[in-house]
Order: C-alpha cells, then structure tokens, then sequence
C-alpha cells in the first residue's frame, strides 16, 4: 500500500520493513530454472552418496576419497586432462527456444520463473560490464545474453508470468574471493585434481573488493534488467542493506513490486526451506524449493526417469504448501542445448490441467488458520468470499471434517472443477460439530 511512498534506506530496519508484494503472495507456483555450464557434464551421483549435479566441479575437486566419486566419475568419462572450464565450449543452448519454455511454464499454471543467473562456479549468463568480469555466457560461449533472452520471451505472458533472478553472492575459485574466508569456500585458483597443477582463470577479472566491486554491480545489472525477485544464495559477506534500499526505492518509482528471499545476507521477505517444507501455517511468507529430479537442481544424466516427480505429487505438494501460506518454486534442470527433458515437460503440464482447473482455489487465496494433522486427508484455503476444502485422495463417497471450519446454516458447498463443476454437494452439520459432506457423485 505504501509504493511510491516509503523511502527506503541503507539500514536493515529499512530493508526489513519491506513488505512481501500481493502479486508474490497470489502467485504460489513458481518454476526455478539451474541452467549453467554444470548442464555439460550433468552429472551427481544418485542412491546413498547423492548429490546436486550443479555443484560437479566442487565435488571434482575434492579428489579420489570423496564419497560422491565426481572425480572418479569424471576420470571414467573424461580422462585426467579435461577440467571443469573446458566445458564452457560445450554450453550451447543450440536447441534452445525461449518462447518454448515460456509457453511450458505457463501450461504448467507457473506464475513466476526464478532463472539461476549466476551459480557457484562464477558463470554468469547475462551481460555484466567487462571491468566486473568476462566469466559470462555473452563474452563465452554460446556469445549470447541468455537471461534477457528469456525475459524477453517471457513478455508474451505478462502481466501474469512473473520474470525473476537466482543469485549466488560467493564463488568457488574466484581469486578475489579468497581473503574473505567465508565457510569453506577458499576462493582463488582450483587445480586439476588428477595433476594438481593450478588452473589459469577463465574470464575472472581481478577486483580489489569482491563484494563491491563484483557482487554489487552484478546484483544492479539484474535489478535494471527488471528482475522482479532477488532470490540470493549462500549470503556471506554483503553490502545488501545498500543494494536493496536502492532497488526497492527504484522499483517504487517505475511503479512496480518486487521481492526478495532470506538468503541475501538479510531476513528478507520470505524463507526459503529446500527440499523441505514447514509442517504448519508460518504467518511469515516462505516458498519451499526443490527438484522435479529427486535431488538435483541441474540436469543429471544419472537420475532414473521414473523417479522424477510425477503430476499427483507436484499438485498435492502445490495444495499442502498453499495451504500453509507457502509458495511453491520447482526445479527443472535443462540440458545444454536447452532442452527440458520430455518427463519433466510431460509432467508439468499434466499437472498444469489440474492447476487450472481448480485455479480459484490454489491462487489469490490466503491460508485458513487450522492445520490439518499430518496424514489428514484435506488442506483449507480462503478468499474473502469463499472457503475451500481441497482432497489430496479422492474422499471414498462422504468427507467428515471434523476440524473447525466456517460453516453456518445455509452455506453450500460446490465442486470447483472437473466435469461436475458447479454442482452443489448435500452437506450437513452433526450434532458433535463436525461437518459430513456427500461427495459420492461429484469427485470427477
Ligand atoms: C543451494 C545451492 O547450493 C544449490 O546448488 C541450489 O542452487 C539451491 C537452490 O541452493 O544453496
């Protein structure tokens, strides 16, 4: 309510009385997309010893006794000459077609995509002044600005498709990194681990101060390319309180909401559980992150096609999240060549038939107030003027609630989507409080 008035300034009391936008809290779907130079080799090991596809090279580089055996794994495959940045080549996007994934995100029902930017290992697939670094996919390979690429495709499903940024704040082996000393991240040159020679730099540019000189004007580029979320990764040393004052003052005066996750350095507006989920409503906003892949975010050639998430678990995972004021922001990892694997597409927009369907009861709604117990059967939630009941099974012929819900005397209950539409359902109040609704004939 308060846009284009409140100022904000580079404090973090300021930063944290940003509220979280209603097109981000109506939104609740959100596709997130790992596309990088880790998509080339995209592998991580399944089964005990799983891991993200995403992070190969820090996992090459941990050698011969790591239980994840990335570098055996790359030895096999590769042999001991091939390091991570020879891959770069190889990041083609030669069968990529923006508008393809625009048009899949919207059958999916999305209302947002959060685009990794710039992940761990420093390469950026958007433009950034060449004094920042030329680690990107416009001064290497595939020679193109990826991210306003699909931006600019996402037009076509504006204002509904909102167009957002993953960030990673620290890299792996950037030189400059090094005298922070964040966690285990060393910064400077990786080596070879089969050699162990050091590794010249691919595209790094030498800064004095990494945060101001790299992470701030990256972060700046997004925010004029429009990016409407500023969802961070890993935190760690930040000037955020100064970047995010300025970019909510300027997206106050264009007129426009955007919205930033807990992982900035800062609270933020909203957690970011990862692949995980709060049990319960959490009055603060959160989102909860994960895989179609089981359990990777970039695309990994290892997972079995089976065990990518079907459409009945991406929509009762959709309804229990809503229900508990969560938006949902699911990962597909494409390949390379910018190809969304076929399971991934297919199940998306299965599940993007239901979504729409039963539209009204999943977006614009808020959460009501009474978990279900774990196990139970329904998930609520409500607008101003109606109450849903939302089934993760398909109820066997009546449906007992005996949570409290808002009923009185009068109220009908009808079928919001499938081919029984519209048709009011017998229900009644019983004498203990609970609520007994007939919905042998309707549950198309
Ligand atoms: C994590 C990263 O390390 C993962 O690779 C992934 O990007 C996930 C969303 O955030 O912290």
């Amino acid at each position: 309510a308060t846009y284009g008035i409140v100022k904000y300034q580079a404090n973090y009391e300021s930063v944290y009385s940003h509220d979280v936008p209603d097109w981000y809290n109506n939104a609740k779907f959100g596709i997130f997309i790992h596309w990088g130079v880790y998509a080339v080799p995209g592998w991580g090991n399944v089964g005990k010893a799983e891991q993200y596809a995403e992070w190969y090279w820090w996992y090459l580089n941990q050698g011969p006794n790591d239980p994840v055996h990335t570098y055996q794994y790359h030895l096999k495959t590769y042999g001991p000459n091939v390091v991570y940045d020879d891959f770069i080549q190889n990041f083609t996007a030669d069968a990529w077609d923006p508008k393809e994934w625009v048009d899949l995100f919207a059958d999916a029902g999305a209302n947002y995509f959060v685009q990794v930017s710039k992940h761990h290992d420093g390469y950026a697939i958007f433009d950034i002044p060449e004094n920042v670094t030329k680690r990107t996919s416009v001064q290497l390979f595939p020679h193109r600005n990826l991210l306003q690429e699909l931006f600019d495709a996402s037009k076509k499903y504006q204002p509904h498709l909102h167009h957002a940024t993953y960030f990673s704040l620290p890299e792996w082996f950037h030189p400059d990194y090094k005298k922070y000393g964040f966690g285990n991240w060393p910064g400077g040159n990786a080596t070879n681990p089969f050699t162990n020679e050091t590794l010249p730099y691919t595209g790094y540019v030498p800064v004095k101060e990494f945060v101001s000189e790299l992470i701030v004007p990256e972060m700046q580029t997004l925010a004029n390319m429009g990016t409407e979320i500023m969802w961070c990764d890993i935190g760690g040393p930040n000037l955020t309180a100064e970047w995010a004052s300025g970019w909510f003052n300027q997206a106050a005066d264009e007129n426009r909401q955007v919205v930033m996750n807990a992982r900035c350095g800062l609270p933020g507006d909203f957690d970011t559980p990862e692949y995980a989920r709060y049990p319960g409503v959490q009055v603060r906003k959160w989102e909860s992150n994960l895989g179609m892949d089981p359990f990777s975010y970039g695309f990994n050639r290892a997972t079995p096609l089976a065990s990518y998430m079907n459409a009945s678990t991406l929509v009762t995972s959709l309804v229990d999240i809503v229900s508990k004021n969560g938006n949902f922001l699911l990962d597909v990892g494409p390949m390379a060549n910018g190809t969304i694997i076929d399971v991934e597409q297919q199940h998306l927009r299965q599940a993007g038939t239901w979504i729409k369907d039963h539209a009204e009861a999943i977006f614009n709604t808020t959460y009501w107030f009474v978990t279900p117990q774990e196990g139970d059967n329904v998930r609520f939630t409500q607008t101003d003027d109606a109450f849903y009941i939302l089934c993760m099974a398909r109820p066997n012929g009546t449906l007992t609630l005996e949570s409290e819900v808002p009923w009185v005397q009068g109220d009908q209950v009808t079928v919001v989507g499938g081919g029984k539409k519209g048709t009011v359902v017998p229900t009644k109040l019983n004498s203990n409080g609970s609520l007994t609704i007939d919905v042998s004939d309707e549950v198309a």
